[in-house]
């Protein structure tokens, strides 16, 4: 079976009001959780802690060629997220985007109003994460998960 290629990337970066950065360990909590459950390979991208500027994010996630892309998006960095989400729409086209981490907890569904992605996963990621990954792996839709949007 194919291997399913995965970008996780935290998104945002720090700012003079939001200037704390750590290591995203959302991201690889769902990316060990996954990989247990899933054939798959992981790119993971901390744009925050790194002070990526979008360009290079979409440069590295196109040098990935990603099936499907998650967004770790704190509320401080909601303007910067949509921003990407919006070049990946444009730029990378097609590929499924899940949106998780504090903001969509905070948003639940109005995060799909907000900005282009296909899935918000408010709380804990890693078991409707890897059920997402699991249906687009086996060409499923994602109705029966529980808890998403
Ligand atoms: C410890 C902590 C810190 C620590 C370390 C943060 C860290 N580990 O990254 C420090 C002191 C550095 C810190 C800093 C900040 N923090 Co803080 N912090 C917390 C606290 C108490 C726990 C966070 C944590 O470690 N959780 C454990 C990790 C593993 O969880 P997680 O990253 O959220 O990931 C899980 C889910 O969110 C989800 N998920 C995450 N990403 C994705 C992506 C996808 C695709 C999917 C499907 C799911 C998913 O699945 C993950 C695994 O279950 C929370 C409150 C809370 N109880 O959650 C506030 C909290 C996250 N912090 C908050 C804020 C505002 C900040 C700062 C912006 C403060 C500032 N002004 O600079 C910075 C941002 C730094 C950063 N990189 O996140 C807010 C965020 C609010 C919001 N709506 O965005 C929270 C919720 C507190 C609050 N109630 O206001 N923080």
């Amino acid at each position: 079976m194919k291997t399913l290629r995965v970008s996780l990337i935290n998104a945002g970066r720090p700012s003079f009001t939001s200037p704390a950065v750590s290591p995203p360990l959302g991201l690889l909590y769902l990316a060990a959780y996954a990989r247990k459950h899933v054939q798959a390979d992981f790119q993971v991208i901390d744009q925050r802690g790194l002070d990526l500027p979008l360009e290079d994010v979409i440069r590295q996630i196109r040098d990935f060629s990603p099936d499907i892309i998650g967004i770790r998006c704190l509320t401080a960095n909601a303007g910067m997220a949509r921003k990407l989400t919006e070049a990946l729409r444009t730029e990378l086209s097609g590929i499924m985007v899940v949106a998780g981490g504090p903001h969509a907890s905070s948003m639940g569904g109005k995060l799909l109003e907000d900005m282009p992605i296909d899935v918000a996963v408010p709380g804990e990621g890693e078991v409707p994460f890897t059920s997402i990954l699991q249906a687009v792996h086996s060409g499923s839709d994602l109705s029966h998960i529980p808890g998403i949007w």
